[in-house]
């Protein structure tokens, strides 16, 4: 069966035998279209005119004969002004790029403009700009970043301390893991457990606990280096992941956040049975100690125990002979 022709088909055929679209006026578009239109002078990038949608977009507000560099945001006028100059060039055909401005009303605008030559007749060429309006659009989407964000910092934070929690400990001791095994580096687990705490408790009250442990967080996170991984790991037990360290080195670091710990003057710290506030430190590395994470951490865990029995206060490296006795 022959098929039957649509309607536009046949006029189509029937007006010119040629497409629609080559019949439609280009004043028709200026006048209709929602985007934001403007001619600016080739010479001096003077708006020479604009569409309708101008002034819905950005309400009364008079572009006519101004320099069109002037009325965009400063923090667009580079990008515009390095646009324009290549389209000055007659080779540079189009570019596309956002525009920020800011209305009568202050509010932020957000143009995403197509910009390319226009030739009007025989005579004249201007440089046209077609401006969607995506200040919206561009809202919602940075507003569901920050948010993303915000959810993403939340996951990971230890409420109380502010400190990584132990979630993202985790995920960043299997990432630094698989990056040192990839690229033969080493890394280093610090824990720290403070000492007597139970007793600090008891004596001063679970509120005076809770500020003892944020000031020990922040006193571990200021005197650790800015590539360390510094988490609450549970209760009152704090981790620190070193990248790139091994045993020895993170051994120093342990130490001087040991030395820092008993060096405060915590509130109610002489009340505690070693006169101050101490924490007791196991230390283990990758790939000398263990070859897995969940190993290194064990012995880290191993190595603090020894801390805590060898009269607490104390840094412990692991070492081979102290897991043998431990296991004896
Ligand atoms: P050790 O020197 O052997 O580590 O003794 P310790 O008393 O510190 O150890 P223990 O495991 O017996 O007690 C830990 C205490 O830490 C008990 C618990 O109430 C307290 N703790 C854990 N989490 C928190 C917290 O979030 N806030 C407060 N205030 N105390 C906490
Ligand atoms: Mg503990
Ligand atoms: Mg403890």
């Amino acid at each position: 069966m022959k098929k039957k022709k649509t309607t536009a088909e046949a006029l189509a055929n029937r007006i010119v035998g040629g497409k629609f679209s080559e019949m439609a006026t280009y004043s028709d578009l200026f006048e209709k279209t929602s985007d934001a239109i403007f001619f600016l002078d080739l010479d001096n990038n003077n708006v020479i005119e604009t569409n309708p949608s101008v002034e819905k977009i950005f309400g009364a507000v008079d572009f006519q004969n101004k320099d069109f560099t002037g009325l965009v945001a400063a923090k667009s006028r580079l990008v515009l002004q390095k646009n324009l100059l290549a389209l000055r060039d007659a080779n540079s055909k189009e570019a596309a790029f956002d525009l920020f401005f800011t209305n009568h009303r202050n509010e932020e605008i957000i143009l995403e403009v197509n910009a390319g030559r226009l030739r009007l007749g025989d005579y004249c060429e201007v440089i046209q700009l077609i401006g969607k309006d995506v200040t919206m659009e561009r809202k919602v989407s940075r507003e569901l970043l920050e948010a993303n964000q915000q959810l993403a910092t939340l996951s990971s934070t230890d409420e109380m301390t502010k400190l990584f929690n132990f979630r993202h400990f985790r995920a960043s001791l299997k990432a630094e893991h698989e990056r040192g095994v990839r690229y033969k580096k080493s890394y280093a687990i610090i824990l720290c457990d403070i000492d007597h705490f139970k007793n600090f408790n008891d004596k001063n009250g679970h509120p005076a606990g809770d500020e003892a442990l944020r000031r020990t967080a922040a006193i571990l996170q200021s005197r650790s280096r800015n590539t360390d991984i510094v988490a609450r790991y549970g209760g009152e037990e704090f981790v620190v992941l070193c990248p790139e360290v091994d045993g020895t080195q993170a051994q120093v670091l342990a130490e001087s956040l040991r030395k820092n710990i008993e060096g405060e003057n915590f509130v109610h710290g002489e009340k505690q049975p070693l006169g101050r506030v101490t924490i007791s430190i196991g230390v283990a590395s990758f790939p000398a100690d263990g070859v897995e994470p969940d190993e290194v951490l064990r012995l880290a865990d191993n190595a603090l125990y020894e801390a805590k029995a060898g009269g607490r206060n104390q840094v412990r490296l692991h070492t081979k002979g102290a897991a043998k006795k431990k296991a004896a």
